[in-house]
């Protein structure tokens, strides 16, 4: 259906939302505007260009909130793929999304759109495959994963001298080594200040495309190995350990020899929910790693958002 302003006119899209380990996903199944053929990280341009105001009416109050994360399903350019798919946030659009790739395909599978236990999709970032595990839980072989800058350090006012690596999961993050910080799902709202400051800093002094910031403490959870807080691109926190962030941290991890391929990582988000992740090395050259990160997701509502064009909130609160 193509997105028109006609005066009144109601246009329909069909969601089905889903959590992933607490952080959601909003999946758009029917409905969308029809962004053409090629790739999806094409079709993502066109989405950006020609259809931006879906993007913020579907996740952006008064039909969403700043913690949705979208994901469009669209046509793969890759024919060995099952689906292709767009993330979106309230500010834009990502890569790829961890938690929300799991939403995705629980999703497809309640949709009965799945022909087996596993399956390919075409992300912006790259084909990832996807698995059904028995015990309800679905693994995701992501992106291959790098960092790029070791012990970055920083300045940061009213933080002093910030620590971290500069790493790709599928998304650009900055993870923190020092200093350390209390992660307690009551100082969310000095975690984000911290998180941000830090994001301000890195973006001005040579790093603007990383928009993820991810902090690190002690596993609060017997057999979890870390927790961490992810401050996400529009200062809203992932409720779920991130599988991008995390897929950004085993490659930390890999390169500093800390992890070996195949060893299990179970890292915790602020919630204390937790992804189980192992990883292989991409190629004998062992610059980049294939993460697999596994999680659960469950379906919370199917819905039709209905945008009337009278509507003063149609495409979101801005
Ligand atoms: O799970 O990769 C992820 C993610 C990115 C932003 C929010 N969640």
């Amino acid at each position: 259906m193509a997105w028109t302003n006609s005066v009144g006119m109601i246009q329909r899209i069909h969601t089905i939302d889903s959590h992933t380990a607490g952080e959601p996903t909003r999946v758009i199944v029917d409905g969308a505007p029809d962004l053409g053929t090629g790739s999806v990280a094409d079709q993502l341009v066109r989405f950006r260009e020609s259809f931006d105001a879906v993007r913020c009416g579907v996740v952006r109050e008064p039909r969403g909130s700043d913690v949705l994360v979208g994901a469009m399903l669209c046509k793969p350019a890759d024919p060995s793929c099952d689906a292709g798919v767009i993330f979106f946030n309230n500010v834009g659009f990502l890569g790829m999304c961890g938690h929300g790739l799991i939403g995705v395909v629980q999703t497809l599978k309640e949709l009965g759109r799945l022909s087996s236990d596993s399956c390919l999709i075409e992300t912006a970032a790259g084909v990832v495959s996807a698995k059904l595990n028995d015990d309800g839980s679905i693994s995701v072989d992501n992106v291959a994963s790098y960092r790029i800058a070791k012990d970055v350090e920083i300045q940061v006012q009213g933080i002093g001298n910030v620590v971290g690596d500069i790493a790709w999961g599928g998304n650009w993050f900055f993870l923190v080594k020092t200093p350390a910080c209390d992660l307690h799902l009551s100082r969310v709202r000095q975690l984000q200040d911290h998180a941000g400051n830090i994001r301000s800093h890195l973006n001005s002094s040579g790093f603007p495309d990383v928009d993820h910031v991810e902090l690190f403490g002690p596993p609060t959870k017997a057999g979890s190995h870390s927790q961490n807080f992810v401050l996400c691109p529009g200062l809203e926190y992932d409720r779920s350990p991130c599988g991008t962030g995390t897929s950004a941290k085993l490659a930390c991890l890999a390169e500093d020899g800390k992890l070996m391929p195949g060893e299990r990582w179970v890292q915790e988000g602020i919630l204390g929910t937790a992804f189980e992740c192992t990883y292989r090395w991409m190629d004998e050259t062992k610059s980049r790693i294939i993460p697999t990160i596994s999680g659960t997701a469950f379906i919370t509502s199917e819905s039709t958002l209905r945008f009337d064009s009278d509507d003063p909130f149609r495409e979101g609160i801005r």
